[in-house]
Order: structure tokens, then sequence, then C-alpha cells
């Protein structure tokens, strides 16, 4: 007879299984799949996103406050002026990363705490509060990866040159990374620059729905992509200035990813070269010092201006390339000639996870990092998120059972293990996100982690996915 639990979770009694296996058929498993031995597992987050404290210490404002409090652009109207209060329960935050057996943590410096008025003065007590984030991570075994740029630009910078529509900004960003890392690479070996350069300019001057919230024409969006890669460029070259020898330095990018709808060789190479062309306003700049003739030719006369100079700085070498995966952008087969791709439209009927835009494509994780490192022989990548929004319930036994998460985690891991068994070189895997968070202009409607968060008393609860994250961590493999 099978029990039924009143949470309505069938268990089934030993008496029932045992009439399950009459057969003696055998299936050769070819689990465990493991990862590389040094395989680094780990989580993310983000400063505006968890921190709260916004008026703490001496920080300044940011885009994202000024932005949070316009009326209508967040869609329950919520704020980050609290989030998840990192700033004071840090300590406790660290043990749910310790709890879970990650090595390893990406986290977001704030600017605006660290130099309230982007530039001039720093706020010692600004970058205090990472030295304690610092020292609590170091002493329970976890490696920190600190991004210096997740969307809080200081929103002085905004008033006083509008932001990453000047160059000023990116000079600014080189001023601040190269503080930072003077004060931190005694303790962090890698640093991101910027987080997201195609989101937080197309969804910040495009479209509007992220701070600064303009919707300006292409050509102005193209030059503020310019600054942003200049701004990117220009860290690196701070960061090697002022830096201990042997930081690592990269971007955190979620690039077009390019997939063969059709794994035939030929698709395979179109999709390559659509990944080289539709990342070409940055990554590909980055990875090779120029725009290519493509993007040149399909911008026109909305090109950015630029220099040689720019160009230089804006592919410094870096160590690593850190790859945001979330879903398949771009579905591709090739065209009538060898250098051509077709990009396919996706039906009404895609499946997507919870936030609308999250198509499910658990592909995605193997041709991403396989694309970079053959397209521009990469030989480091970080899987800097992935991960899920999902409409978790809590149950009558209060535990949330996000089978959705987990579903979508091993679906996507398996894929990643596909690239790492081939010798695709990725070093580490960060999932997005420790905790539910402030999730932009979706306030705290999409839940993205593997701990709930209740907002109202701020109790952190592991779920499902958490144990299952603590399973692949434990093996090393995919569950
Ligand atoms: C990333 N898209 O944003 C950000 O880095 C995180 O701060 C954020 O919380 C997380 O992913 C989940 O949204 C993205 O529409 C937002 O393709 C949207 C897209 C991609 C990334």
């Amino acid at each position: 007879m099978a029990a039924w639990s009143a949470l309505g979770i069938p268990t089934i009694s030993a008496e029932a299984a045992e009439g399950t296996s009459t057969s003696a058929t055998q299936f050769p498993t070819n689990r465990p799949a493991t990862f590389p031995p040094d395989f680094l597992w780990g989580t993310a987050t983000s400063a505006y996103q968890i921190e709260g404290a916004v008026n703490v210490d001496g920080r300044g404002p940011s885009i994202w406050d000024r932005f949070v409090h316009l009326k209508g652009k967040i869609i329950d109207h919520s704020t980050a002026d609290v989030a998840n209060d990192h700033y004071h329960r840090y300590r406790e935050d660290v043990q749910l990363i310790k709890e879970l057996g990650a090595k390893a943590y990406r986290f977001s410096i704030a600017w605006p705490r660290v130099f309230p008025e982007g530039t001039g003065m720093p706020n010692p007590k600004g970058l205090d509060f990472y030295q304690r984030l610092l020292d609590e991570l170091l002493a329970n075994g976890i490696e920190p990866f600190a991004t210096l740029y997740h969307w809080d630009l200081p929103q002085a910078l905004q008033d006083r040159y509008g932001g990453w529509r000047s160059r000023d900004t990116s000079k600014a960003f080189a001023d601040y990374a190269g503080y930072v890392a003077e004060r931190i690479s005694d303790r962090v070996k890698h640093i991101f620059t910027i987080n997201e350069c195609a989101r937080m300019v197309q969804a910040g001057f495009g479209t509007g729905i992220d701070a600064p919230g303009l919707m300006l024409p292409q050509k102005e969006i193209n030059k503020v992509r310019h600054h942003v890669a200049l701004g990117h460029g220009l860290a690196v070259q701070a960061i090697r200035a002022h830096a201990r020898a042997g930081t690592k330095v990269g971007p955190a990018e979620n690039i077009e990813i390019c997939i063969p709808a059709i794994e035939t060789p030929a698709n395979i190479r179109a999709a390559e070269i659509a990944t080289r062309e539709l990342n070409a306003g940055y990554l590909t700049a980055i990875l090779e010092g120029k725009y290519t003739d493509g993007f040149l030719t399909y911008a026109g006369a909305n090109a950015p201006k630029f220099t040689a100079e720019d160009l230089a700085a804006i592919s410094s070498p870096i160590d690593f390339v850190g790859l945001n995966v979330y879903m398949p952008n771009q579905y591709v087969v090739a065209g009538e000639n060898s250098n051509d791709f077709a990009l396919l439209p996706f039906a009404a009927t895609y499946p997507h996870m919870d936030s609308n835009w999250l198509r499910i494509g658990p592909e995605a994780m193997y041709w991403a990092p396989r694309h970079v490192a053959k397209l521009w022989n990469v030989k480091s990548i970080h899987i800097t998120e992935n991960g899920t929004s999902a409409a978790d319930q809590v149950s009558a036994d209060g535990k949330v059972y996000d089978v959705d998460r987990i579903m979508y985690l091993r679906n996507y891991l398996t894929h990643l293990h596909r690239a790492t068994s081939e010798g695709v070189p990725v070093q580490g895997y960060f999932v997005w996100s420790l905790m539910d968070n402030f999730e932009w202009a979706d306030g705290y409607d999409k839940r993205f982690g593997l701990y709930r968060v209740d907002f109202q008393t701020q109790r952190r609860t592991p779920k499902l996915s958490a144990s299952y994250y603590r399973e692949v961590i434990q093996r090393n493999a995919v569950m």
C-alpha cells in the first residue's frame, strides 16, 4: 500500500516497492558524470540585489536607488533599500554558502560605497565592508571572486556626465577599479570588470526597463556600448597596474548564444560565425581588438566613433572569460555561402521558465563556452551565472520542493559536463543565485535563489535545489 503524507507527497512502502523489480535486466550506467578534479563550484549574488543598507556608512546613491523610487518602474512597487539586509547579515549568508559545500563565491562591490561621488574622495567605510566579507569567506574556506560593476553606477556620475554616455565614466571606472584592486588583491585572485554589458546597455539605454531608464536612438546606444567596452579595457589596465602580480581579470558577459539548430558541421560553423558577429560590439572587440566588418557595415552611420587607442585599450589581454548562461539566444543554420548564417524564429510555444524571457535550452551551456574557446582560443572560462526563477511554493511542512529549478539545473549541468568532458576549458560554475533577492524591474516577484528568503522576517531556508546542488558539489558530478 502506498502511504500518502499530509503534504501530498507520495511515499511508497517497502512491500509496494518490492514487487517492482521482477526481471534481471540491468542497465549499465554512465553515471556519475564527473567533472575535472579541481572544478570550482560556486554561487553568485550582486551588491545592489542583496545588500540593502543604502544609506549606511557613507554610501552614496546609485542610479538604481534613484530608479526604484520612480513611479511604475518596479513591477511590485518594491525597492532594494533593505533587500536581503546582507550588509548586516553577511556572516549568516557566508554560512549558507558553506552549507552547500561551495568552494567559491562571486559577489559584487558597490562602487557608490567606495566612491560615494563616483570619483574623488574614497569612503574608507565602504571598502571596509568588503574587507570584512573577504575575511569571513576566507575563514570559511570559500574563494572570493569579485565583480567590480554590477549595474549600480554612482548617481553622481549620471548627473555629472550622463553616466556611460560619456567616456569620462569609462575613466572613472578604471580609477575605481585600480583603487579597489590594490586593496583586495592580497585575498582576491579573480576580478571581473563589468557584469553583462549587453543587458545593461540594452535595458538601461534602449528599452529603458533598467536604470537609468533611457530610451536612446541606436547611434547613442552604440556609443554607450563603446564606452562600456572602453571602461572594461581601461579597468583591466588599472587592475594590472595596481593589483598584486598574478591577479586574474576578465569580463562576465551574457553573450548572444548561437546554437546550431541541427548539429551538422556546416551549422556548427554557422553558429560560430553568428556568435562572433552578434557579439561584435563587446566580447569580439575585447578578444580581437577590432570591430568586425559585419558590425561596422550593419551599424553604418550609427557606428560608434573610436580611435585605434580605444581599441587597443578595449583589447587589453584578459586572463579568462566569464559567461552568464541562461538560455539560447538564437538557433542557427548555415546560409547559402560558407560565411552566411540564418537566425531562426522562436515559436510562441517555445518553453520558458517563470521569467518569460528565460527560455529553456540546456544546450546553451555546451555551446556558449565551446564557441568562445574555439573562436578566440580562450584557455580559461568560468560560468559566472546560471540558474532560474521559479514560482516557489512553501509546502505544508514549510519546505520548498522546487523540482522545476532542479530540472533546469540538472539539464544545464549535463551539457556543461559534455563541454568539460570534450576538453572545453571551463574551470568554474556559479549558480545564480545563492538566495532569492531583488530581481531588478521584477522586484521580489521572481525568485532565483537556492535558499528561500522571507523578506518580512529575513529568514533564509534551503530549497530542495540547495540539497541538489550540495549533492552535485559533493560528488563533483551531474546528479
Ligand atoms: C542577469 N535576459 O540578468 C543578471 O546578471 C542578474 O543580476 C540577474 O538577477 C539574473 O541574470 C537573473 O535575471 C539577466 O533577458 C537579465 O536575457 C535578463 C537577461 C539575461 C540576464
